[in-house]
């Protein structure tokens, strides 16, 4: 068996990527070869498992098989007789698939676990869409490919506050996701402009909270029922997707302190009612309560918290006795002090409920539980605090707004979205990102978990837009997050997009063309 993997590995590493054909799959695979003939899955091709453990990944691929092409073929739980679609689990070490297509022996999907075949099944998955249509046949281009992630975090995060868009379009989105496999789905749920998860022991939070968002302030109440959470955390998990909430705090609270005012701390001139307040214990109770609520409804024990740019609505804090007196007591000497004291009570309270926590890049120095935080560097002007992480040996997602907050446009004559300094990111700009742009000592590197792009929603009105602004920048996050940095060219990237664009067209996404300047 050893011997097998051995040489197997062996057999892989002197494939040759360079210079020949590559699949049409994105993320490009670590190594490829053949695709030159073809192999016709017809309507007597069998999905075949022995392993039970694989049975949804089976059940995945002939339920797609159906949706996408009109392709109805069986599963068998027993080994091929003939030539098949089978799907194997093997112990290896390695993370990520094989997919290996024979003209004879037909399409074998190897992997050590359950998300390795369904990595392999997307990329089938990927060269089934591209194949000719035909009543009878499906022919797919004969590739022996081994792959693996660079990465461990390749993410996408939804603002469903400042806008939201509901279960079908959140449902679409993990489609796409998977599509490219990416595998963390941040979603930001809680902001001034609205609350968007009903929480039991405070329902106002939703019914009240949950009243308006960046276009109109007295919209009726939109958010998700906590059977609707549940439905998707169940569609993300069949897609090998982990959805990691986020519940705001201190600021960006305004919709929360609307449904519950007891708990307010203030805020500022231009953000009112922006906070919670740090210095009643009840807000910590309160907020604990919301938070045993969100655990038990995402499973995979991650909820960031936030922690950013408090200082919009912590003016108030400065002239509250009950803060004056918190900071004597705690010896807190300053506004961020107090700050960083709220977010290490809650992290704590996340803490002893087995949850890791996530945090943004101001929390650089709280002092979050060590080996139980994740932070999420997103000011791309402060790089210092990149290095703040880093030094204190935080594992760290890299989200910068240049390249990576998908609000921005991405081309230059958008009337609406932002830009920074002129700056915006256009595909190539996200594409042409890596982790050698950023200048981290080598001893560092493993600190870094992943990528991750923000599409946060204040300019995003409806779901045209958020097509517009996600798409076809999901498809180059893939490749930053998947392919190895030496693989990656854009030129090799951009025919593949091109034959992904149609594929978009037919599923009705209103995507941004970047090779036709009138989009
Ligand atoms: C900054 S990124 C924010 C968001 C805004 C975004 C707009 C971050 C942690 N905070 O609240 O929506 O800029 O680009």
């Amino acid at each position: 068996m050893k011997i097998y993997i051995l040489l197997f590995a062996a057999y892989f590493s002197s494939l040759v990527c360079f210079g020949q054909s590559s699949p049409a799959i994105i993320p490009l695979p670590s190594a490829y070869e053949g695709g030159a003939s073809f192999f016709p899955i017809t309507s007597n091709t069998k999905i075949h498992y022995t392993n039970d453990l694989l049975k949804e990944e089976a059940y995945f691929l002939q339920k797609e098989l159906l949706g996408r092409k009109s392709f109805p073929i069986s599963i068998q739980s027993s080994e091929a007789t003939a030539p098949g679609i089978s799907l194997i689990l093997r112990k290896t070490t390695q993370e990520g698939y094989r997919l290996y297509i024979d003209q004879s022996t037909g399409v074998t999907i190897t992997a050590a676990t359950e998300t390795g075949i369904f990595q392999g099944i997307i990329s089938l998955l990927q060269l089934i869409d591209q194949a000719e249509p035909s009543q009878h046949q499906l022919a797919i281009p004969t590739w022996k490919i081994q792959d693996t992630p660079a990465y461990a975090w390749r993410g996408f995060m939804l603002d469903e506050s400042r806008h939201f868009f509901g279960v079908e379009k959140v449902k679409s989105l993990l489609d796409w996701m998977a599509f490219y496999k990416l595998n963390k789905f941040h979603w930001h749920l809680t902001d001034a402009q609205g609350w968007r998860i009903a929480i039991k022991k405070y329902p106002r939070l939703a019914l009240i909270g949950g009243i308006g968002n960046n276009s109109d302030p007295l919209a009726p109440a939109q958010y998700y029922s906590q059977a609707q959470i549940q439905e998707i955390v169940r569609y993300a998990a069949e897609r090998k997707i982990d959805i990691i909430p986020e519940i705001d705090m201190p600021g960006h609270a305004t919709a929360a302190n609307k449904a519950y005012p007891e708990f307010s701390g203030g805020g500022s001139v231009k953000y009112p009612e922006f906070t919670f307040h740090p210095a009643k214990e009840g807000t910590y109770q309160y907020l604990t309560d919301i938070l045993r609520e969100v655990d038990a409804l995402f499973p995979a024990q991650m909820i960031h918290l936030g922690g950013d740019e408090v200082s919009f609505g912590n003016q108030q804090w400065k002239n509250d006795p009950q803060v004056k007196q918190l900071m004597a007591s705690q010896q807190l000497k300053d506004l961020k002090a107090v700050e960083d004291y709220f977010m290490k009570r809650m992290a704590d309270s996340l803490f002893s409920l087995d949850n890791t926590i996530l945090a943004w890049d101001e929390m650089a120095e709280a002092g979050l539980p060590t080996g139980q935080s994740i932070l999420l560097w997103w000011r791309h002007d402060q790089p210092q605090q990149l290095q703040k992480l880093l030094d204190n040996d935080i594992p760290t997602v890299i989200c910068p707004r240049i390249p990576l907050y998908f609000d921005f446009v991405q081309q230059e004559n958008d009337r609406y979205g932002r830009k920074w300094g002129g700056k915006f990111n256009p595909v190539q700009r996200v594409y042409d990102f890596s982790l050698s742009k950023l200048n981290i000592p080598d001893s560092k590197k493993p600190l870094v978990l992943g990528f991750q792009a923000n599409l946060w929603t204040e300019t995003v009105t409806d779901e045209d837009r958020l097509d517009y602004l996600t798409f076809p920048r999901l498809a180059a996050l893939a490749e930053i997050t998947w392919t190895s940095e030496e693989q990656k060219d854009f030129e090799g990237f951009s025919a593949r997009l091109k034959k992904h664009l149609p594929l978009y067209q037919k599923a009705g996404i209103y995507y941004h063309d970047p090779f036709d300047p009138d989009t």
